[in-house]
């Protein structure tokens, strides 16, 4: 049963949004993905945010580019949490996204990460430190992750 959804706000930001699936992979959380967009199918966006936690889901990635209304929108629909990926934009290069995901009024959180790819890398590993607060297992391979990630470091330039 997945546990992490991953919405997005066109097919276009797969490319961007992959980096999450790909880092859940890695990690072995169960995870769905779906082109959820709050502007062209706002109906789909509603019916997906009020079944989030019904259907088993503990956390949403959410990722948009431009006027990206997609996390905030969704966070508005559930108390999961909900992680923001400005993908980035054409014209704009996602600071149009990053500003209208991370410029939530108080009262409607939304995690909001880097643009682009380490974002989304980061909001899959953010997911999975939240599910690892009830799952030792994977606090496990989290802190495995960081082992690999530091010994990688070469201490000199070639
Ligand atoms: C947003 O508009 C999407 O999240 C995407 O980043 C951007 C462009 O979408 P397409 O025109 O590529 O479908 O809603």
């Amino acid at each position: 049963m997945a546990l992490v959804g991953i919405i997005m706000g066109s097919t276009s930001d797969w490319e961007t949004m992959r980096h999450a699936a790909e880092t859940l992979d890695m990690l072995g959380v169960a995870y769905e993905k779906k082109v959820v967009s709050a502007h062209r199918t706002p109906q789909r966006l509603y019916d997906y945010a009020h079944s989030a936690k019904g259907r088993g889901l503990k956390v949403i990635i959410a990722g948009a580019g431009g006027a990206a209304h997609l996390p905030g929108m969704a966070a508005s629909m559930t108390t999961l949490p909900v992680l923001g990926v400005p993908v980035e934009s054409k014209a704009l290069k996602g600071m149009d996204s990053l500003l209208s995901i991370v410029q939530m009024p108080a009262g409607v959180p939304v995690g909001t990460l880097a643009i682009g790819q380490a974002g989304a890398v980061n909001a899959a590993l953010l997911a999975a430190s939240i599910l690892a607060t009830a799952d030792p297992e994977l606090g496990r391979k989290l802190d495995e992750h960081r082992e690999r990630q530091t010994s990688s470091v070469a201490e000199h330039p070639e």
